[in-house]
């Protein structure tokens, strides 16, 4: 051993006796002093690293230059830290601690630090390093189509919420997951190997199950598929009126599925742009703002001043001046390389709360903007709790509380309030019409959202391994969602990576959670708002008892069990997910639906999975084929029938 490392093996020993000494005996009491430590030094941190990841974000390649070192210097120095933070709390035996507070602040205190476990630094680097590059490379893929540089925001978006030409559309399809998804693919299993790696330290089995302890369940998998199980049958009649009628416009076949370039999303994820042109009462009026909007010269902050107003006359706070001066509001045009994905941000110092978002002038993204600000809302209201209670009660409350704003933001009768249609027509037909406008976004995102953690989920256990990425995403998305793609795919193809939250390793959980959440939380605010009628035409706008109660929610944070403060918001209704407000609010249209004529929809995957050669074909495809070998049966039958006469 030579004198270098010889001074660092002492000094390295020297520090962790102190570190080891410091919190010595380990008791509860200890416990809470571990705490304070941890926080104070958390916040500061968390403070500056949430600087540099938003100039990451928004910056000029100029700045991203100066930034860089400083970007590496901080990334590293947090993992350092965590790490260390990590192992001493592996020492509480918080089993033993008397105090409940305590108890779950450990807990809580796991799931903030749990993925510090990697010791080597060179491999803590490349984990790091891999995330921050796969967010890249997604947020930078541009597709040429033509001699044109076409984006994801606002191009693409765009072209799938407008165009409707097939064969158009599944070139567009294609080119994006050639230069998206494709070219992550190589980084994909590394990363994996390098979250399992980060977790195990702290006895989960895989990053999957680290994941999923946030929502303090160890059967997460299952209780989820026992919920889409009870809104399984809906689905099924939406998609097959869904494939009736686009079967008469693109003259598909009948094959109980759908491909997935013609739903008005590159992801096929929620279906509500394809509404006008599948919608059954055509003469009512336009359930699309849009061109209302424009029509009144709206510029993308109004869309943020229309949501602000919505949550402060329930009583809750307006936005700080900081974050009218902070936020990005549009696609800058200077040239810049931002990550157009929208998000809400915490600077933790309980003051600096911004959102990111490239608005354009629609109802789609007035409704994003109203989901952006819940979560601000969120940040504001437990801005007093300690770090390890900054978090929604688990991270599906975070995702619901702008959602549920959606819910009464969406009613007609709200959008007449707020002037943005003119004139308020309401009978069953129209009521019927907007229902399915809801169900294309609400229900059809319910199996979307589950095929995609349940691949992750897979991936992260090892059971889909990196051959099988791309077969095993489709298998998901066949079972789940009925959809195929359009051309065929092949091993290294890597569609998962064209999705954002894949790419930038953001869980998807939480919006299925999400989803179902926000129908109990509606529910439970109308009848604090004393709505009369039906759930759907529920409108919560000037109601400060629902105000009041999720305030009373917000302010908890994390600091309380979400079955205890579900059970709570809903005045001891239930403490758990449960689908039945979702399925009452559509209950209409799914009596509705089971009275049309629908032909059956026993979808057959096999026929798209070629597992021995590890291809799923297209639609389109598999049709040509399967259209020649009838053409070759009849043509064999010919020729015997010929020989026999
Ligand atoms: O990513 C988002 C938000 C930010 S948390 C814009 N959402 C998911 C998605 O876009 O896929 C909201 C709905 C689902
Ligand atoms: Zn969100």
């Amino acid at each position: 051993m030579n004198c270098t490392i010889m001074f660092y093996v002492v000094l390295l020993s020297l520090i962790s006796r102190v570190l080891t000494e410091k919190y010595a005996p380990y008791t509860e009491e200890q416990f809470q002093l571990w705490l304070d430590d941890w926080n104070q030094l958390t916040h500061a941190e968390m403070h500056l690293i949430t600087k540099i990841f938003w100039s990451d974000e928004i910056a000029s390649d100029d700045e991203i230059d100066v930034l860089e070192s400083e970007f590496e210097k901080s990334i590293m120095l947090s993992a350092n830290f965590s790490q260390e933070k990590l192992r001493e709390l592996k020492k509480f035996d918080w089993r033993s601690f008397k105090d409940s507070n305590l108890k779950r602040a450990f807990l809580r205190a796991v799931i903030v630090i749990g993925d510090s476990g990697i010791s080597d630094s060179q491999r803590v680097h490349k984990w790091k390093q891999i995330k921050s590059d796969m967010n890249t490379m997604y947020t930078t893929s541009k597709i040429i189509y033509k001699n044109k540089t076409l984006s994801l925001e606002p191009n693409l978006t765009s072209v799938f919420q407008s165009n409707r030409n097939y064969t158009f559309l599944r070139t567009m399809w294609k080119l994006w997951r050639d230069s998206s998804g494709k070219k992550l693919a190589k980084l994909y299993p590394e990363y994996i190997n390098l979250s399992n790696e980060a977790v195990k330290d702290y006895d989960f089995k895989d990053y999957g199950e680290y994941s999923r302890s946030s929502f303090e369940t160890n059967n997460l998998p299952d209780d989820l598929d026992e919920i889409y199980s009870q809104l399984e049958g809906l689905y099924k009649l939406l998609h097959r009126y869904v494939r009736k009628k686009l079967g008469e416009i693109y003259k598909l076949k009948n094959t109980g599925l759908l491909p997935a370039h013609i739903l008005g999303d590159l992801w096929a994820q929620q279906w509500h742009n394809i509404f006008e042109d599948i919608k059954p009462y055509k003469n009512k009026t336009l359930l699309d703002v849009t061109s209302k909007m424009r029509e009144k010269n709206m510029a993308p902050r109004d869309l943020f001043l229309i949501a602000e107003e919505f949550y402060t006359s329930l009583g809750l706070d307006p936005l700080p001046e900081t974050f009218w001066n902070n936020s990005l509001f549009e696609k800058p045009n200077d040239g810049r390389e931002v990550n157009c994905h929208a998000s809400a941000w915490d600077f933790y110092d309980g003051k600096d709360f911004r959102i990111k978002m490239c608005t354009t002038v629609s109802m789609n993204d007035m409704f994003v903007v109203h989901h952006e600000m819940g979560h601000i809302q969120y940040y504001m209201n437990y801005k007093h709790q300690p770090f390890h209670f900054k978090e929604g009660a688990n991270p599906g409350f975070h995702e619901a509380l702008g959602d549920l704003m959606t819910l009464s933001v969406m009613t007609p009768g709200h959008l007449y309030k707020i002037k943005l249609i003119d004139e308020l027509v309401e009978d069953e037909e129209q009521d019927i019409n907007f229902l399915l406008f809801m169900a294309l976004r609400n229900i059809a995102f319910a199996p979307f959202s589950l095929a995609v953690e349940k691949w992750r989920w897979s991936v992260f256990s090892g059971n889909t391994t990196p051959d099988n990425y791309n077969l095993d995403w489709w298998k998901f998305r066949c079972k789940y969602q009925g959809l195929v793609p359009p051309v065929d795919r092949f091993q290294d193809d890597f569609d998962p990576g064209s999705k954002y939250h894949i790419a930038a390793g953001v869980p998807y959980d939480r919006y299925f959670v999400s989803l179902i959440l926000k129908f109990q939380f509606h529910e439970t605010l109308c009848k604090a708002s004393n709505h009369k009628g039906p759930l759907f035409k529920c409108d919560i706008y000037q109601s400060k008892e629902a105000g009041k109660k999720l305030k009373h929610m917000m302010e908890k944070g994390s600091s309380e069990s979400w079955n205890k403060v579900l059970y709570e918001f809903t005045d001891g209704k239930t403490d758990k997910l449960d689908p039945s407000a979702m399925l009452e609010y559509f209950k209409p249209l799914h009596e509705w639906l089971l009275k049309q004529d629908l032909s059956e929809n026993e979808w057959n995957c096999n026929d798209y999975l070629d597992l021995k050669n590890n291809i799923v074909h297209g639609y389109d495809t598999n049709f040509a084929s399967r259209q020649t070998s009838k053409l070759i049966e009849m043509l064999a039958f010919l020729i015997v029938l010929f020989n026999i006469f």
